[in-house]
């Protein structure tokens, strides 16, 4: 696991994932630049997809971005937190992960779901973050590394604090 801090739709890497809305026909922020720079052709195989619910993850090919692959997945909006928004958060990450290794992706990298539009407080995004993927490379997978892209140095520092946090307990398996 590592931190980078930039643009996501910039990265040389087999998949981005998108934090995306349930119709995923597009929408602002991440979501926004992920199709601007994909290009027309993303939206049209999304529109096969029939949707995706909140907490699940569906991929698409990467049409004109670097990454071979993109792997949309519905964060949740925050609404206090007392309505199942962690489990949901967890489930992203998780359900990202495990559809990128059905399709032997050995790169990912992550925006921080749901901390922009969706209005997820950061630190906790942050630790959800981490510590999710930290179990899922715990087991086995083809997965070798998950990189979770921040767009301001203080998301960067947040992530750069959960890994330290959890990062070094991490055993790859073969
Ligand atoms: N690269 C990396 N991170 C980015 C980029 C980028 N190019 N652009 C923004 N971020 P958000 P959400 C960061 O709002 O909260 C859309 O309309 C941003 O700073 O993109 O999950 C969808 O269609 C923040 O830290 O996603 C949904 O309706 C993080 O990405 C809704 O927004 C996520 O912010 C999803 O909201």
């Amino acid at each position: 696991m590592s931190v980078h801090l930039g643009d996501i739709t910039k990265l040389e890497i087999d998949a981005i994932v998108n934090a995306a809305n349930s119709s995923l026909l597009g929408g602002g922020g991440v979501d926004g630049a992920i199709h601007r720079a994909a290009g027309p052709e993303l939206v049209m195989e999304c529109r096969m997809l029939n949707g995706c619910k909140t907490g699940n993850a569906k991929i698409t090919k990467g049409y004109n971005l670097p990454a071979r692959f993109i792997v949309h997945t519905v964060g949740p909006v925050w609404n206090g937190g007392d309505t199942g928004e962690p489990a949901l958060l967890a489930s992203c990450y998780r359900r990202s992960l495990e559809v990128a290794a059905e399709y032997d992706i050995a790169s990912i990298a992550f925006p921080a779901i749901s901390t922009g539009i969706y209005r997820y407080p950061p630190d906790a995004a942050a630790e959800i973050a981490v510590k999710t993927t930290a179990e899922f490379l715990s087991l086995k997978t083809p997965l070798r590394e998950v990189i979770f892209c921040c767009f301001d140095t203080a998301s960067f520092e947040r992530h750069e604090a959960a890994i330290a946090r959890h990062g070094n307990s991490v055993k790859t398996a073969d």
